[in-house]
């Protein structure tokens, strides 16, 4: 076995789509430049002559302007089945590693298996980077080629009726994403394996997997285009953080763990609510909703003139609450709360997320 050998990187992809479609994706040049590079980064140039003997040059322009130039040359061009082309890398530290990348496009039931092979790396850590890279490429080819689209591989775990469930989907709906949801209840050995303290939600990119709400609607927010999540100042973004960890942090454990809870799972006598737990959340809630109602100021949003991530966080909790007595009668109480929780109740990321009856 060669050196080459061993550092070789291959991905295997079942994408819904003929194998004309998958093909001509890595040789024309409209469809390449929508998904030659990871996520978050784009193509602002792409020359592609298919033919053996070819060559190609793609520039990939990450989020902070730097650019990575690569270029290689065709060696098989078997439409739709097989195609092989070199692959060089353009910046100082990697020209001069030429390596070779070979598609096998298999036809499946419904649909095409990709195997994507790419040898001669010259040690683990490049070729390491390299498989990363491509899975990342992959997800945005199966976005483009898939019928289901992004849902093909953007995927969220966790039962909807989870208020952090959907804040997750919202943020998807708000960016503009479809995406799959896979019902998983916390603590099961399926969230287990996604998530090591069995919460929901989870998310799943392809391959990659994330877990916390925040830090999915962050990777949300930063790798694909569309309304942003955060606000644009870091002082706005300092804000938006503060408010999204006090949600998690104190509201959401007095709202939903000791109040909504206690109506949906009783612990009090009889298997009626305890209305002690009750009594105590509702005075605790009261003074949330005095803070919340000053962070709002009049306004509709935490932060700034757009739905957040903290708002985000937030209109799931205080949809529950309103649906108890004293949690009605207490958002009536903070008008300005109630307000801004109608603006983002208008919201198709909100209707189309509601928790099933
Ligand atoms: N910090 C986590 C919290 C997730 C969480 O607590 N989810 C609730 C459902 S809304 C859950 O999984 N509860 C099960 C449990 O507490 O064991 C996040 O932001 O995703």
């Amino acid at each position: 076995m060669t050196d080459g050998h061993r550092h070789e990187a291959t991905l295997i992809r079942f994408i819904r789509a003929p194998r004309q479609t998958v093909f001509d994706a890595f040789v024309k040049a409209g469809m390449a430049s929508r998904w030659l590079c990871p996520r978050g980064m784009s193509v602002p140039s792409i020359q592609i002559d298919a033919r053996v003997g070819g060559r190609f040059v793609v520039t990939m322009r990450a989020r902070n302007g730097a650019q990575f130039v690569a270029g290689g040359v065709y060696r098989e061009l078997a439409r739709p089945e097989r195609l092989a082309f070199s692959w060089a890398w353009q910046d100082p530290v990697r020209k001069g590693v030429e390596t070779a990348v070979a598609v096998h496009l298999i036809e499946r039931a419904a649909g095409t298996e990709l195997r994507l092979t790419h040898a001669g790396f010259p040690d683990a850590a490049m070729r390491e980077a390299h498989e990363e890279g491509w899975a990342s490429c992959l997800n945005q080819l199966t976005d483009l080629t898939d019928e289901r689209g992004q849902a093909a591989t953007l995927t969220l775990f966790g039962d909807p009726r989870s208020t952090y469930v959907r804040s997750a989907r919202m943020g998807l709906a708000e960016k503009g994403l479809r995406h799959s949801l896979q019902p998983l209840a916390p603590h099961t050995p399926e969230m287990l394996a996604l998530h090591p303290f069995g919460r929901v939600p989870a998310f799943r990119d392809g391959r990659l997997t994330i877990f916390e709400t925040s830090a999915i609607l962050r990777y949300v927010d930063e790798t694909f285009p569309g309304p942003a999540l955060m606000p644009r100042t870091v002082r706005d973004r300092a804000h938006c953080e503060q408010w999204a960890s006090a949600v998690s942090s104190y509201l959401y454990g007095t709202m939903i763990r000791n109040y909504v809870l206690q109506y949906l799972f009783p612990k009090g006598e009889g298997g009626k609510p305890d209305r002690s737990v009750i009594e105590a959340a509702a005075q605790e809630m009261d003074g949330q909703l005095a803070i919340l109602e000053r962070a709002y100021g009049g306004r509709e949003y935490l932060v700034g003139s757009a739905p957040s991530m903290a708002d985000l966080l937030l209109a799931p909790i205080l949809y529950y609450v309103e649906l108890f007595p004293e949690g009605k009668a207490l958002l009536q109480k903070h008008s300005g709360v109630l307000g801004a929780q109608a603006a983002i109740r208008d919201r198709a990321s909100f209707r189309d997320t509601a928790p099933p009856g």
